[in-house]
């Protein structure tokens, strides 16, 4: 008998990504109308800029801009999330962050499951936004015991997948044909259904409490709620949305436009009201509106200082604006921002002497061909041009402008205020591992990078 190799868990989760885009493009047009408009774009930005597109090439972020994208997912309870976790592990993803967003009234705390190391990343840098309902923020006892009931009903595992996700921890991977039937088996997971595990006056309780809630107890599943691709000028995209019938939220959340795109800059249209049945009634049809689309806009990824200034500069945007920015607002709040952001360097060199971002270095060719070099700061080196600072991509989220996201597709009726905050403890606690900072991964592969061009150059760095 031959042993079958095992499938890298990076080529899953990139046949994976690949999947659930074709699943979704079929599900909800517009996000395939979106992401014509998303490749036209960049098409054009990297014929216009030629900065740009060497930049990109540099880095591997031009082969792998086709395929990026995020994806977001709300799930109810804790042994829910602890299986996901064990789910996308077989596709190389780890928890990555933990994100509160109570402060923004949506009574969830979540993470992003990403690949860690740049080598991953770059065969696929699939993420995805996982949100766990925070039950014990539901007051009325009744209610939270009939949430929990039928959340505890439900499994939103097919046998089969669990079962591969045993086969892949006992074996240590995957071959061929279990990665493939991985791939359709876990994809049911994120399926959309068009019937309610609940009545119609059950969901409307549920609703009633928070749309999210709703969207998370009374189906059979956690949907896929929008699948994100990434721009090189989410301006330009939003710009354009309206010609292709597709209406844009007010404001693009993160930091204004700059010359140096910094973290996040995000946009959505808002969620498509879908007819649902429920249980008690066949023939009549309700609906319910949970799916929406993103685009995103990504640069560099910022120290704790920069991330501080950045915090810093938009708190003090978002209180001189004294409201959250909205339709009324949102050329006042886009001014502010612009005025407030002028603090922040706007120059590679400007951020990297300042030690705002973390950087990727790369051997030039003059490096390449110098030679006679033994020892050298690495200061001297980028001094010489024997080496080069490209920024390093943020590849996670931003908590104000994922709160902001869910506003815009829950509808802004949906302002509660919890008393209760932040738990990373009981969240990590269901995930059943701890969440992993993304400073670390940032700071170790800008790390790495600068050992490999020591050891290419054969210098010794000092
Ligand atoms: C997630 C909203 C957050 C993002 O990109 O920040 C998000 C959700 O609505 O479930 O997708
Ligand atoms: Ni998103």
């Amino acid at each position: 008998m031959t042993v079958q190799p095992f499938v890298s868990p990076d080529l899953i989760r990139q046949r994976f990504s690949k999947a659930m885009s074709d699943m979704y493009r079929e599900e909800v047009p517009l996000y395939g109308a979106l992401m014509e408009l998303v490749e036209q774009t960049n098409r054009e930005v990297l014929a216009a800029q030629p900065d740009i597109a060497r930049q990109l090439d540099s880095t591997g972020e031009t082969q792998r801009l086709d395929m990026e994208r995020h994806g977001a997912i709300r799930v109810g309870t804790g042994k829910e999330l602890a299986t996901l976790a064990r789910l996308f592990a077989v596709m190389g993803m780890q928890p990555v962050g933990y994100y509160d967003l109570t402060p923004a009234g949506v009574p969830v705390h979540s993470t992003a499951f990403r690949a860690v190391h740049e080598a991953a990343l770059q065969v696929s840098p699939f993420r995805v936004f996982t949100s766990l309902l925070r039950l014990e923020l539901i007051e009325d006892p009744e209610l939270r015991a009939f949430a929990e009931s039928v959340l505890n009903q439900r499994s939103i595992f097919t046998p089969t997948v669990l079962h591969l996700i045993e086969q892949a921890e006992s074996a240590g991977g995957l071959n061929e044909h279990e990665a493939k039937e991985f791939v359709l088996q876990a994809l049911e997971t994120f399926r959309w259904h068009h019937s309610a595990t609940v009545t119609a006056a059950q969901y409307q309780t549920l609703s009633a409490q928070h749309r999210l809630i709703a969207d998370v107890v009374a189906f059979k599943g956690p949907h896929i709620n929008h699948l994100t691709p990434r721009t090189l000028d989410i301006d330009k995209v939003q710009a354009q949305m309206p010609v292709h019938g597709i209406t844009p939220k007010a404001v693009i959340e993160g930091p204004p436009r700059r010359h140096c795109p910094i973290l996040l800059r995000q946009t959505s249209f808002k969620a498509l009201d879908e007819p649902i049945t429920f249980t008690d009634q066949y023939d009549t049809r309700g609906s319910h509106s949970a799916r929406f689309g993103e685009i995103e806009q990504r640069g560099a990824a910022l120290t704790p200082k920069g991330r501080a200034l950045y915090d810093r500069l938009l708190n003090a945007a978002r209180d001189e604006l004294g409201d959250f920015p909205n339709e009324g607002n949102a050329a006042r709040y886009n001014e502010l921002m612009t005025q407030h952001f002028g603090e922040f360097p706007d120059s590679v060199e400007g951020m990297r002497e300042q030690e705002l971002a973390y950087f990727r270095y790369f051997p030039t060719e003059k490096g390449l061909t110098a030679g006679s070099l033994t020892s050298a700061s690495l200061e001297d080196l980028l001094r010489e041009g024997h080496v080069k600072a490209e920024p390093l991509v943020y590849e996670d989220f931003l908590p104000v402008s994922a709160a902001g996201i869910f506003q815009s597709n829950l509808g802004d009726a949906a302002q509660t205020h919890y008393g209760e905050h932040s738990n990373r403890q009981a969240f990590e606690q269901a995930l059943g591992r701890a969440t992993i900072d993304e400073l670390r991964l940032y700071a170790e592969t800008q790390r790495r990078s600068i050992e490999e061009c020591a050891q290419v150059l054969g210098v010794k760095l000092f």
